[in-house]
C-alpha cells in the first residue's frame, strides 16, 4: 500500500439519503437493472493518462499537481501504477483504460521505449491478478512526441508512419497481454493544420492503410477484442480526419473496413462536431458501429475538450438510452476519459471526481431503464412510423416514381400533417429523471 489515498476507505453504496460524500447515493453495483446488475451495464473505467500522467497544465500555465510518482524511471512508474490499482479497488471500478505513453518512461530509442513497456506491463498484470480489475481498451500515445507534430499514419514522412506502425504493434502486443477487451485508435493529430502544406487524399489512404493492417494484426494474433475508431472533429489539429461518426463510417466503407471496426463515442468530442452525445450514439447504432463510450463532457461556454467528469444526469439518461436500445455494451464499457480542474489538488479531489461521475451514470442508466421498460417513448415513435408497417407504406420501398406518380393521382392523394407531439415526449421524459 502506498500512502497517498491514506484515510480514504473503498467507496460504497449508501442510498440517496447518506450524508457521507464519500459513498454512492446511485451506483447500486448487484442492483438488477433490466435483468442484469448495473455494474454489467456501466462497465466503469478509469483513464490512466487524466489521473495519473497530466500534470495539471493548461496554455497558460504549467504543472500544478505535485505526485510523487512524476518522473522517468521505471521506479515512479511502478508506483504509480501501485496507486492506480488502489484509486481503481477504492472505487470498485472494473476497468481501466491506458496509453502507452502513460505507464512507460519513454527511452532513448525505440526498443528502450518498448523494453520499458513490456516492463511495466509485466507489472501491471500482476496488479490485474492481485486486483481483479480488467483492461477495457489499450491504445497508443501517437501525439504527445514531437516526431508525431505532422501526424502518425498521416504524417507527410513515411519513417514516421513506419514509427506509429511498430509504436502500434506494442500496444496491441500489450492489450493482448493484458486481456483487453478493445483497441482503441483516437486520431491523435490524424489531421491538418493548414490545407497549404497538406495531401489529403496521401493522408488518407495511408490512414486506410494503417487500419486495414490493424485489423490484419488483430486476426494474425487471434485478438478477440473489438477495433475502436474514436471520432473527433478538431483539437489537437484544426481539422480531425475522423470528424465524427458518419464521417469515420464513410471512411470505413471507403476501405471495406465497416464490418471490422466500430467506434468509441465520446460525449465531449460529439458537443465539438455539433451534435449531442446521443445523436451520435443513435447513429453509430443504426450503422451498426456501435461500441463504447468516454464519458466525459465539456463546459458549453469554454468551446474546447475539457475532459470534465459527467455531472448532468438528464443528458446522461438519453445517452444511455440509445444506449440500451443499441443492446448494451458487448466489449465496450463507460470510460472516463476525464480529468480533474487544474486546481482540485488533493488525493481525494480524484475519487470524489470519479464517485460523481459514477452516481450521475447510475442515476441515468435507470432513468433511461425506466423509459425503455415504460415502453411510452417506444410507443410515440412507433406510432408515428405505422404508416410505413401497412401494405400500401411497405410497398413504397420497392416501388418506382411512375406507379407511385399514378397511385397519387388515382387515389387523389393529399396527406394531412400531423403533431410531431416533441413537447408532449419532452415531458414524459422529465418525469423518469
Ligand atoms: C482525446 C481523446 C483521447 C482518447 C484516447 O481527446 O479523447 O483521450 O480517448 O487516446
Ligand atoms: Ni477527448
Ligand atoms: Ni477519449
Amino acid at each position: 500500500m502506498t500512502d497517498f489515498f491514506k484515510n480514504i476507505p473503498p467507496v460504497r453504496f449508501e442510498g440517496p439519503q447518506t450524508p457521507n460524500d464519500f459513498a454512492f447515493r446511485h451506483y447500486n453495483p448487484d442492483e438488477i437493472v433490466m435483468g442484469k446488475p448495473m455494474k454489467d451495464h456501466l462497465r466503469f473505467a478509469c483513464a490512466y493518462w487524466h489521473s495519473f500522467a497530466w500534470p495539471g497544465g493548461d496554455p497558460f500555465g504549467g504543472q500544478t499537481f505535485e505526485r510523487p510518482w512524476f518522473g522517468d524511471t521505471m521506479d515512479l512508474a511502478r508506483l504509480k501504477a501501485d496507486v492506480a490499482f488502489e484509486m481503481f479497488q477504492i472505487l470498485g471500478v472494473p476497468y481501466f483504460c491506458f496509453h502507452d505513453a502513460d505507464v512507460r518512461p519513454e527511452g532513448e530509442t525505440f526498443a528502450a521505449s518498448l523494453r520499458n513497456l513490456e516492463e511495466i506491463v509485466d507489472y501491471i498484470a500482476q496488479k490485474m491478478d492481485e486486483t481483479s480489475v480488467k483492461l477495457l481498451w489499450g491504445t497508443a500515445n501517437l501525439f504527445s512526441h514531437r516526431r508525431f507534430m505532422a501526424g502518425a499514419a498521416t504524417n507527410p514522412d513515411p519513417e514516421v508512419f513506419a514509427y506509429s506502425a511498430a509504436t502500434i504493434k506494442s500496444c496491441m502486443d500489450a492489450t493482448i497481454r493484458l486481456g483487453g477487451e478493445n483497441y482503441v485508435l483516437w486520431g491523435g493529430r490524424e489531421g491538418y493544420e493548414t490545407l497549404l502544406n497538406t495531401d489529403m487524399g496521401r493522408e488518407r489512404a495511408q490512414a486506410g492503410r494503417m487500419l486495414q493492417m490493424v485489423v490484419d494484426y488483430k486476426y494474425k494474433t487471434g485478438f478477440k477484442g473489438a477495433i475502436l475508431i474514436e471520432p473527433k472533429p478538431q483539437e489537437p489539429t484544426k481539422h480531425q480526419y475522423d470528424y465524427d461518426v458518419a464521417t469515420v463510417y464513410g471512411f470505413l466503407k471507403d476501405f471495406g473496413l465497416e464490418g471490422e471496426v466500430k467506434v468509441n463515442v465520446e460525449q465531449g468530442h460529439a458537443i465539438l462536431a455539433g451534435h449531442s452525445f446521443e445523436h451520435e450514439l443513435a447513429l453509430a447504432r443504426e450503422l451498426g458501429i456501435f461500441g463504447s463510450i468516454d464519458m466525459n463532457r465539456n463546459d458549453y461556454q469554454s468551446g474546447w475538450d475539457t475532459d470534465q467528469f459527467p455531472n448532468n444526469v438528464p443528458e446522461m439518461a438519453l445517452a444511455y438510452y440509445e444506449v440500451l436500445r443499441a443492446g448494451g455494451f458487448t466489449t465496450g464499457g463507460t470510460n472516463f476519459d476525464a480529468r480533474l480542474r487544474r486546481q482540485s489538488l488533493d488525493p481525494e479531489d480524484l475519487i470524489l471526481a470519479h464517485v460523481g461521475g459514477m452516481d450521475a451514470c447510475a442515476a441515468g442508466l435507470k432513468a433511461a431503464a425506466a423509459m425503455l421498460e415504460d415502453g411510452k417513448l417506444e410507443a410515440a415513435r412507433a406510432a408515428r412510423y405505422a404508416g410505413w408497417d401497412n401494405e400500401t407504406g411497405k410497398a413504397l420501398m420497392t416501388s418506382d416514381l411512375d406507379s407511385i406518380a399514378a397511385r397519387v393521382v388515382a387515389e387523389d392523394i393529399n396527406p394531412a400533417p400531423r403533431s410531431g407531439r416533441q413537447e408532449r415526449l419532452e415531458n414524459l421524459v422529465n418525469r423518469y429523471l
